[in-house]
């Protein structure tokens, strides 16, 4: 069987670690918006999440970079008052941005990096960029000393997605998010032919405005998944309520979406409405939900080990061959 998964970063990884667990031929398409150039390296957070959890390298608890980490280089940058310091640069974490950049300054495509960079951590899932080309979350946020030319008129201002997220801890009230590049951006090589050739995909429970919007904003990519004979079968990232991890509530709001199951699943809308959803998988304790043109069903979505995301995965396939 052929999966595809459309995946973000710390959700994404810990569910592909249970699709991958099924033994079928895995591939991850996953968010390139986190993307971000610091100290001159090109950072990529959620492919990098993705390739060290499904690596046995990932720092699980905090759910991004390394294991083992130390954080000399951070503190040196600091020394010399090399900004930003908000931004969490580990020394081993470096040496992958390192390898990456200067592949890329070299001219090799993301997705060639990204292989690279595979063939050591053998994540057993293969992972692609959504995109080769350059498309980045930036977010708009009020700015009270922005003068008559800021983007919106007047007290506004866009901040790259990190340093929304990680500086202000998404404090700032997002007034919109912008996927800089979308327009012009292309699906990389092999996403549109593990779309047409899919049985079933899955879109994992990761951060939907910030995840997976971007993935989807991807020229082509959208079509490509709705024209598409497999089923499209999507996990609630919300459970009673409340995101599982992260701030999903603070990106909902700025979308004016509910946090909630039937919220998320509405945002994604059914394909048969110009939406993307078959089926829509929502936890015990928000059985009952319901989203129109799609088919709801509950079970557990708690991802507290690999057995239980496995778990919720198979629930995920069964779903997919009932609204086949
Ligand atoms: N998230 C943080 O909350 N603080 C950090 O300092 C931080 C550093 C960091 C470095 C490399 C990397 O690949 C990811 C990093 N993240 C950090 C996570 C990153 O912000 C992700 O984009 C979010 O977790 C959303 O997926």
């Amino acid at each position: 069987m052929r999966i595809v998964v459309l995946a973000g970063g710390i959700g994404g990884a810990r569910f592909l670690q249970g699709v991958r667990a099924t033994g079928a031929e895995v591939t991850a398409i996953v968010n390139v918006g986190d993307d971000v150039t610091l100290h001159g390296l090109r950072i990529c957070p959620d492919l990098d999440s993705v390739m060290y959890t499904l690596g046995g390298g990932a720092d699980a608890e905090r759910g991004w970079g390394r294991a083992g980490e130390t954080w000399a280089v951070k503190e040196e940058l600091a020394a010399y008052g090399a900004e930003p310091t908000w931004f969490g640069l580990g020394d081993k974490d470096v040496a992958t941005h390192l390898v990456r950049t200067r592949m890329l300054d070299a001219g090799y495509p993301l997705s060639a990096v990204t292989e690279a960079l595979c063939s050591r951590w053998k994540p057993g899932v293969r992972l692609l960029p959504a995109t080769d080309d350059r498309l980045e979350t930036h977010v708009v946020v009020p700015d009270p000393d922005a003068g008559p030319d800021s983007p919106d008129g007047g007290g506004s201002r866009a901040i790259h997605f990190q340093e929304w997220w990680i500086r202000h801890r998404a404090a700032l009230p997002a007034q919109r998010f912008v996927f800089i590049g979308a327009d012009a951006a292309k699906p990389a090589p092999g996403v549109l032919d593990a779309l047409a050739a899919a049985d079933v995909v899955l879109v994992a429970p990761s951060n939907p405005v910030v995840s997976i919007a971007p993935i989807l904003a991807v020229g082509g990519l959208r079509d490509a998944l709705v024209a598409g004979s497999a089923p499209v079968i999507g996990f609630s990232p919300i459970i009673g309520g409340a995101p599982v991890r992260g701030m999903a509530d603070k990106c909902l709001a700025a979308v004016d979406v509910p946090v909630t199951a039937a919220g998320v699943g509405g945002l994604y809308g059914a394909r048969s409405a110009d939406g993307i959803l078959d089926g829509w998988l929502v936890d015990t304790s928000d059985a009952g939900t319901a989203v129109d043109g799609v088919t709801v069903r509950e079970c557990p979505l708690w991802m507290t080990d690999e057995r239980a995301t496995l778990a919720m995965v198979q629930q995920g396939l069964t779903l997919a061959e009932e609204v086949r």
